[in-house]
């Protein structure tokens, strides 16, 4: 059987989290570089992999996948036994729930701060505009409260053992320092992304830029 393809540019969450997800699945994919500092989302050939000119994408033969948290879900259908996408109605729901939210709510509000702090200045895009910032730490002091609150006595976002919420919410803190997201205050936070990021799948995934 053909090797799948992974279509990424590492330091990107939306990448890593597909990273973190196929290392820790033993997938046997083969890692394909978008450089997006390149453009390289914009050429007909990615175009017609994904036509949103968006990374990351997966291809297993003719199946062509574009949507980290989809590409995620379809990795962990293959799992035996399943454990970061759960077979189990309502614990797969519960980590739905949370992907749900990252999508939603935290993706948005840790994105602010990783755009303008950190994408502006490799891309040459200006300095940090104040009201996107100050939008964003609405966002964290929202929602990085509701995460902190449910982190509380638990070592993973749902059930005993890291599932595809623990990655999806996580990999947007990868540079919370760089990108001056703020939480540095939420302590179950930080030492619930301190735990992940020392796990041997999170390590492998380190982000590099090309
Ligand atoms: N909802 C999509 C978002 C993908 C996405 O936004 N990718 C960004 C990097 S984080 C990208 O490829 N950007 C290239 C561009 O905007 O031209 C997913 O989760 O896969």
């Amino acid at each position: 059987m053909a090797k799948m393809k992974l279509h990424v540019f590492p330091p990107s969450p939306n990448a890593r989290q597909v990273l973190i997800a196929a290392n820790e699945l033993n997938s046997d994919v083969e890692i394909c570089m978008v450089d997006l500092l390149k453009q390289q989302q914009k050429t007909p050939e990615f175009l017609a992999l994904n036509p949103n000119g968006l990374m990351p994408v997966l291809e297993d033969g003719d199946f062509v996948l574009w949507e980290s948290t989809a590409i995620m879900q379809y990795l962990g259908t293959k799992e035996t036994p399943r454990t970061l996408w759960p077979a189990d109605a309502q614990a797969q729901a519960d980590v739905s729930r949370w992907q749900s939210w990252r999508l939603a709510h935290w993706g948005s509000a840790c994105g602010a701060f990783t755009f303008e702090n950190m994408v502006k200045q490799l891309v040459g895009g200006g300095d940090p505009d104040p009201a996107e910032l100050a939008k964003g730490q609405v966002g964290i002091e929202k929602y990085g409260s509701i995460l902190n609150n449910h982190l509380q006595g638990r070592k993973f976002l749902v059930g005993d053992t890291m599932t595809l919420a623990d990655i999806s919410v996580g990999s947007w803190l990868t540079f919370y320092k760089e990108a001056k997201i703020p939480v540095e205050g939420f302590a179950e936070i930080i030492r619930w992304r301190e735990s992940l990021e020392a796990m041997d799948s999170w390590k492998t995934a380190a982000p590099s830029f090309g």
